[in-house]
This record gives structure tokens, C-alpha cells and sequence, in this order.
């Protein structure tokens, strides 16, 4: 663990830490440690110090460091690497360059501020600095197909809402295949981008945006379907706190996926999904009409039917309620 990582996690366990303690656990020495006290000061960590007791943190960043993120994270597997930027384009193109320069399965990349932020179809997604989450996981999954890279959407959508409900977010719903509603509104959208051959994956970049303190007037005219938790609960909600416990309910929902099937996401879907029993218009490839919902199917495609009762089903693509 880099050093940094280790004094402000030591800082965040003990009331008053004392340099020579702090020297000895790392085995280096008190101006080291005085050196990196000066950087985490300059990152804004706001801390204490005296001759007798030591360091003591008054008030930690309002970033989303990785130091912040990983203190306590108790994941199995996502977040074990995070990295972090003021600003960047996308997270998700940051994290297929460190796929390309060999970055680990489970690395979470983070970012402050994105300037081109995306969506599916070279959309646009807006982030608002301080105020929403934006970050990529990088998952390599032993022995899935391509065709089987939209069960990690859901299981992603699956575990963003897991993380919004323990935060006491009432009317939580999933709008198949890649958004997050509360109160019928967008608060999260997810990105999967898949780099593979014809029967195997060979690594998923899982692009995720969730809006968390903004104000109506921060997506004004442009975005009327866009909420954020703020807006919804009318509370300031601890960005840390949501991007650790978003973090968890995904790990969670990956294990899940991994170790038991699709079966039990499959049916939180079902429960939570907003779509069943509503008439949709759907865009898919060029394919476009009105049906109806009939039923998210087993393998997680979208049963629907049309007016004259033909059943289909459809495995990506836009819908709109009607
Ligand atoms: C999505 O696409 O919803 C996927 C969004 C993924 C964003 C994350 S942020 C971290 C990572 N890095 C990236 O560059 N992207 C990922 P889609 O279903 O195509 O929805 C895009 C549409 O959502 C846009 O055309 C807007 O209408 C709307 N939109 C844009 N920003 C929004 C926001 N902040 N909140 C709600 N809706 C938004």
C-alpha cells in the first residue's frame, strides 16, 4: 500500500498519531513522514499537528480520492486498484488505455470532471463537478461470450439500485437495459463497452454516471428527465460514502453473477424494472416500433409483443414510454 494511502488511513482510525509511530509502522523516516504530510495537506486534507501528540485530521477532501474510496472498501474484488483524476474525456477511455498497458481485473478508474463524457451511441453525459460520480470498472470475465456482456449492465444496474435503496431512496426503478429511475426520473445511466473475440471476453469496461447532488437548475432545459438524489430526497447526500457503497452493491452483484448465474439479478430485475406492462416505442438497429412489455426474458433480453400478438425479443437498443 503506498505510503499516503497508509497515513491517512492510520489518521482516519486513531484520534492522535504520533510521527515516530507513524515512521515505525512504515519503516521509514519522520521527515518522510513530515513529506508526506505536507503532500496530503496540499491534496486538502486538513490536519493537526504538535510535538507531543502528533497528526490529527480535522477534515478530509470533498474528492473522491482513491486513499478515501478504498478505506474500509471490503470489497472482494472491485476497487482493489483505483485510480483517480481532476479531469479527464471519459473514464471509460482512461480505462481501456490501462486495459492496453496490462491494468488488473477489478481496477476502478474515478474522475472529478469529464469533458467528453459518454453515453451509448456517442451520446453525451453530463457530469457535474463535486456533484455526481463518474467512474469505470475494468472486468475481465472468465468464461463469458460476448453475447452474454449485457447480464453485466444489469448486474450493474442491479447493484447502483441495491447502493440507492440502503441510502433510504425510496421508488427506485431500473429502465431496461442501462438506466436507473427514481421516481420515474434518470439518476444513473451505465456505459459497457466489450473488447472480445467471436466466444470470449476479453475485457469489459463498465462505464458508470450517477447523479448525486445536483440541483434542477444544474441539468436545466436540456436534460428534463434527469434527477439526482439530492433533488429526490432533499438531502445533500456524502458523495464518498454513495461511491463506496455503489461500489460494494456491484462487487456484490458481480459475485453473484459469476458464482451463481444470472438467475437471482434476473429476478431483481424483475421487481424493480419499470417497463413491464408499459407500451414502448423501441429503436434497435434501425428496427423501430410500438409494442408492449411483456416480461424481461431469461437470459435478460426484453419480451415484448405487438398489436398483432407477435412475440419478440429484444437484446439492446432505446425504448421510450408511450
Ligand atoms: C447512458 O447512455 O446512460 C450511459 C451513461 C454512462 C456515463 C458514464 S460516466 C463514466 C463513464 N465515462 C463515460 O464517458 N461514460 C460513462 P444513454 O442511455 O445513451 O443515455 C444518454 C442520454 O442520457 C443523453 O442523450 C441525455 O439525454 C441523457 N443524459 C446525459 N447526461 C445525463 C445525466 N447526467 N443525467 C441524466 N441523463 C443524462
Amino acid at each position: 500500500m503506498p505510503s499516503k494511502e497508509l497515513i491517512v488511513h492510520s489518521l482516519l482510525q486513531n484520534q492522535w498519531v504520533h510521527g515516530t509511530d507513524l515512521a515505525e509502522t512504515l519503516g521509514t523516516s519522520r521527515t518522510a513522514i513530515w513529506n508526506n504530510i505536507t503532500v496530503l495537506k496540499n491534496r486538502g486534507y486538513d490536519i493537526e499537528s504538535n510535538q507531543k501528540e502528533g497528526y490529527r485530521l480535522v477534515s478530509i477532501p470533498k474528492f473522491l480520492y482513491p486513499e478515501l474510496v478504498k478505506y474500509k472498501l471490503g470489497t472482494s474484488f472491485i476497487g482493489r486498484n483505483i485510480i483517480h483524476y481532476m479531469s479527464t474525456g471519459s473514464t471509460n477511455d482512461d480505462a481501456r488505455e490501462l486495459c492496453n498497458k496490462g491494468a488488473h481485473a477489478g481496477t476502478v478508474v474515478i474522475a472529478e470532471d469529464q469533458t467528453k463524457g459518454r453515453g451509448r451511441c456517442n451520446r453525451s453525459w453530463t457530469t457535474s463537478v463535486g456533484k455526481s460520480i463518474a467512474m469505470s470498472l475494468i472486468l475481465k470475465p472468465e468464461g463469458k461470450k460476448p453475447r452474454e456482456a449485457y447480464q453485466f449492465t444489469m448486474m450493474t444496474a442491479a447493484g447502483i439500485s441495491d447502493a440507492l435503496m440502503s441510502f433510504d431512496v425510496k421508488n427506485v426503478s431500473i429502465k431496461w437495459p442501462n438506466d436507473v429511475l427514481i421516481n420515474g426520473k434518470k439518476v444513473a445511466g451505465i456505459l459497457t463497452e466489450l473488447n472480445g473475440e467471436m466466444d470470449m471476453i476479453r475485457q469489459l469496461i463498465i462505464g458508470i454516471g450517477i447523479n448525486v447532488n445536483q440541483d434542477i437548475c444544474d441539468f436545466g432545459q436540456t436534460l428534463p428527465d434527469a434527477t439526482s438524489v439530492k433533488i429526490e430526497t432533499g438531502v445533500t447526500a456524502d458523495r464518498l460514502r454513495l461511491i463506496q457503497t455503489a461500489i460494494r452493491c456491484i462487487d456484490a452483484r458481480y459475485v453473484q453473477l459469476m458464482r451463481h448465474g444470472f438467475d437471482d439479478i434476473l429476478n431483481t430485475l424483475k421487481q424493480r424494472c419499470c417497463s413491464i406492462g408499459k407500451k414502448i416505442h423501441f429503436n434497435l438497429a434501425g428496427a423501430e416500433g410500438a409494442v408492449t412489455v411483456k416480461d424481461i426474458a431469461s437470459d435478460g433480453g426484453l419480451m415484448v409483443i405487438d398489436d398483432s400478438g407477435n412475440i419478440k425479443t429484444l437484446y439492446s437498443g432505446d425504448i421510450q414510454f408511450v
